[in-house]
């Protein structure tokens, strides 16, 4: 039954509501200094959902002095790699115990479907924590032979007061994205929530004290971009910032570390991933792949395949498919059980993807479905797929963060490679082909953090996930790689008593 024509229906009530609308700092819930809050609003309806407490600079140095205090004399840094790691386990675990609280709520701010919050970012943040749980007491340093009379080795301390920023697309992985290694190597965190999705993050703050995080380790600032999140980066007692966002705010995050004490930075920015469909594909298959690539979370995601590359002697089938797949999809409210795109996250979202439309109609990409708003309520957007868009075209270069597919054509395996490459972004890309020779070469050739091989969005926490190049930022999130960004590596010499036997 297709559920399109829901978005004008009556909203489903939701069955949890939040309770958490206050910062968390110093193992507290408190007001904003200021006393001002803000609104968070429901996607499909448009109406507040709650008022949160809105962070501004006074509270954000609050924050700091009482990560900066729980690093130095707390229990955190001092305790075993192991307990530190029973308390994430016991996180998660809680995570799990409170899951459908959690899916219900991301879904409420952020509009994304039941069954995805259900099915894929609650059990993947719950993934993450005990993925570096169990790294808590296995990071460790080296021995390292050396001339002379000395014994050296290598330690890997915690880096100090880290600040993070985390953006809305998925509120709940991008916290534990970040948190998760952080916490791991024996860190204080500030974290500024995305003021649009602030709901799930101060839940999870509550969770981590019930689990037995001492006051001070995890402090959670909800507020705008400008205030709180400007100040945590030029603070000048953070050790380190971790910011998940667009590149324009990446540039003014590196630049405010620059200006005030050159804190540690690491980047995940925007995206514009080239997903390479061959002609010996499996067509059905890529075309189904290809769509998940884009529409996934309603195509707010860094890595969505935004830059669809078909051969052309497949193009025309392609085309028709992924617009046939387009047109099925079935858009509605997120609460709804059918329902597979819900709304756009923000009004400021729905209007920059109905303009990037209009630009590419007007540069003579054909618009083949799709390409409006749904409704007057709500900020639904009907899943749109641009063909013939030509490598100029703005469609093809800007990232649009919405469910617009653009189809482009290629030729030669050489050609293809190089247009991919012609961005400069370089977070993921995708192939496929049923050649282990065109496979091989493309995998060398194209430029990016992270290769899907004919498959598209796999989000295991053991994965190193980042920007290959400077336009997507700079470290990694996930794995053992994103440890390196979070722990100080201390090289101890010391003199022996005689020469090594
Ligand atoms: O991002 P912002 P927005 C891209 C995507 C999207 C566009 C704009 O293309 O359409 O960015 O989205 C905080 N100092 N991505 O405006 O502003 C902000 O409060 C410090 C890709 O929402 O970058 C939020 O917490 N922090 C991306 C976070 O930055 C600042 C995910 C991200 O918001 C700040 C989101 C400042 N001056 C958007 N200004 C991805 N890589 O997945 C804002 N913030």
């Amino acid at each position: 039954k297709a559920v399109r024509g829901l978005h004008n229906a009556a909203p489903i009530k939701p069955s949890h509501h939040p309770r958490i609308t206050q910062l968390l700092i110093d193992g507290k819930f408190t007001d904003a200094v200021s006393g001002k809050t803000f609104q968070t609003i429901d996607p499909r309806t448009e109406e507040t959902i709650v008022e949160v407490a809105a962070a501004d600079k006074e509270d954000v140095n609050l924050a700091v002095n009482a990560a900066r205090k729980a690093f130095e004399t707390g229990p955190w840094r001092k305790m075993s790699g192991r307990e530190r790691g029973k308390i994430l386990y016991r996180l998660a675990d809680l995570m799990e115990a409170h899951k459908e609280e959690l899916a219900v709520l991301e879904t409420l701010d952020n509009g994304k479907p039941l069954s995805l919050s259900r099915n894929s970012d609650v059990p993947l943040a719950i993934d993450h924590y005990r993925y570096f749980a169990g790294w808590a007491d296995k990071i460790h340093g080296q021995t390292i032979p050396v001339d002379g009379p000395f014994f050296a080795y290598t330690l890997r301390e915690p880096v100090g007061v880290v600040g993070q920023i985390i953006p809305w697309n998925f509120p709940l992985l991008m916290q534990a994205w970040k948190l998760g290694p952080a916490l791991a190597a024996g860190n204080t965190v500030v974290m500024k929530l995305a003021e649009q999705t602030p709901l799930t993050g101060l839940r999870v703050g509550e969770l981590a004290l019930e689990a037995g995080m001492p006051p001070g380790v995890l402090n959670l600032v909800a507020g705008m971009g400008e205030t709180a999140g400007a100040a945590l980066c030029s603070h000048m007692d953070v050790d380190k910032i971790a910011f998940t966002g667009s590149t324009e705010v990446g540039h003014m995050v590196m630049k405010a570390a620059a200006e005030s004490n050159m804190k540690k930075v690491t980047l995940e920015l925007g995206g514009k991933s080239p997903f390479i469909i061959c002609e010996d594909a499996d067509i059905d298959r890529a075309v189904s792949d290809a769509h998940h690539a884009l529409f996934m979370n309603h195509g707010q995601c860094c890595v969505a395949g935004s830059r669809l590359f078909v051969h052309d002697n497949i193009y025309d089938e392609f085309v028709e498919k992924s617009v046939k797949l387009a047109k099925k999809k079935r858009v509605g409210d997120p609460f709804h059980p059918d329902s597979e795109q819900g709304p756009q996250v923000s009004q400021e979202q729905l209007d920059r993807i109905l303009r990037y439309v209009g630009i590419g109609q007007e540069e003579g990409a054909s618009l083949q479905t799709g390409g409006a708003r749904l409704g007057t309520k709500g900020y639904f957007m009907e899943p749109t797929v641009f063909a013939e868009v030509e490598d100029h075209h703005t469609i093809a270069k800007e990232e649009i963060f919405g469910p617009v597919m653009s189809i482009i054509r290629w030729k030669t395996l050489e050609e293809v490679a190089f247009r991919a490459n012609n961005t400069t972004y370089g977070l993921a890309a995708g192939i496929w082909s049923s050649s282990a020779n065109t496979l091989q070469y493309l995998s060398r050739a194209v430029k990016a953090g992270t290769l899907f091989v004919n498959c598209y969005n796999v989000f295991d926490a053991s994965l190193p996930f980042g920007g290959a190049r400077p336009g997507s930022g700079q470290g990694r999130d996930k794995g053992e790689a994103a440890l390196s960004h979070y722990t100080e590596l201390k090289t101890v010499i010391q003199r022996l008593p005689r020469n090594n036997p």
